[in-house]
């Protein structure tokens, strides 16, 4: 069986509520008593300190589902540089630092360049969006963010009439990331969309949530955010952004392509090779929900894909 390191464990992880249960009551009885040695509340006090308060507006497409428990939401996550238990994020998030940070705006575009953050950041309002963010290993997350349209950003920089797609990368510093001391995927973390996809309304890049700054084990200081695509799709730590005319490689794509192609769209209709895609479950819930296509957001995105097999292109 091909090796798949995101999946370890898919079927008890994506089954078995127990699981889910037991976590829930280790973190509440660790707070009850106050144990500042326990592994969630330890790390939470280490992330605590890099969240700074963000002003935000209300932005569009906000659904009006409630937020996800934010201890939840900074403890159970992905982020395969920090480890690849859901837990390792969030006890490796000083691993990762993000200051100084550079972003490279290269390939396609008239204004090319390497850019400190804040500069690339200054003219763009913020927004709060709460949306869905659903993993293709059926657990799924209700997130406000806060960010902007990656297309707002793009346009600044003059895509030019070649600029079919656009190419993501993580930071690449082994030095300090233990994930990239293992070859668990080729690194650095790589994801891309059609530029159409990518200049689409709903896509953002996010530099917080729940009204702060991005704590590391989500993804700061930058991270896109495309609310119809499985998790995946949401790279994390950006540096490096290019425009392309041939389409690009993603991580996930190059580690298992039967599994994972390079549109990654949610839909219930085609399971993963290895499990069902039709149900969800919600962080903070029990009963499983029914996944909806395109994560609940068909009738902003369902014509991008006209004429597309979506079941060749998953
Ligand atoms: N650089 C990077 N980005 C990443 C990942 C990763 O391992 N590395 N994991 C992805 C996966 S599989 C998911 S489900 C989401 C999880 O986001 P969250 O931890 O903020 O919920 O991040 C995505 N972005
Ligand atoms: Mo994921």
């Amino acid at each position: 069986m091909a090796q798949d390191p995101l999946f370890r464990l898919p079927e008890r992880e994506v089954t078995d509520p127990r699981l889910f249960l037991r976590r829930r009551e280790f973190i509440g009885g660790a707070l009850a008593l106050g144990a500042a040695a326990s592994l969630p509340s330890l790390a939470r006090a280490e992330a605590e300190p890099t969240r700074t308060p963000l002003n935000a507006r209300a932005g569009a497409f906000s659904t009006d589902e409630p937020s996800t428990d934010y201890a939840d939401a900074t403890t159970y996550n992905n982020f395969y540089e920090l480890g690849t238990g859901k837990g390792d994020p969030v006890r490796n998030a000083a691993a990762l630092r993000t200051k100084p940070w550079t972003l490279t705006i290269e390939g396609e575009v008239a204004r090319r360049g390497r850019f400190d953050l804040d500069d690339i950041l200054k003219p763009h309002p913020l927004e709060e969006r709460i949306y869905r963010l659903r993993c293709v290993e059926a657990w799924s997350m209700v997130i406000p963010w806060v960010g902007f349209p990656l297309g707002d950003l793009l346009r600044r920089f003059e895509p030019t009439s070649k600029a079919r797609y656009v190419a993501f990368e993580t930071l690449l510093d082994p030095e300090h990331l233990p994930g990239q001391r293992r070859s668990l995927l080729d690194w650095p973390y790589r994801e891309g969309l059609r530029i159409d996809e990518a200049m689409h309304p709903l896509t953002i890049l996010a530099v917080g949530m729940y009204a702060s700054t991005l704590p590391n084990q989500n993804g700061a200081p930058l991270r896109l955010v495309v609310p119809w695509k499985y998790g995946f799709k949401s790279i994390k730590s950006i540096v490096r952004i290019r425009l392309t005319e041939q389409r690009p490689a993603t991580s996930w794509n190059l580690s298992a392509p039967r599994e994972y192609g390079f549109y990654a769209n949610v839909n219930p209709a085609v399971d993963h090779p290895r499990w069902s895609q039709k149900r969800e479950r919600r962080i903070g819930e029990f009963r499983k929900r029914q996944t909806l296509p395109f994560n609940g957001y068909a009738d902003a995105v369902a014509g991008l894909y006209a004429g597309l097999d979506l079941r060749e292109n998953h």
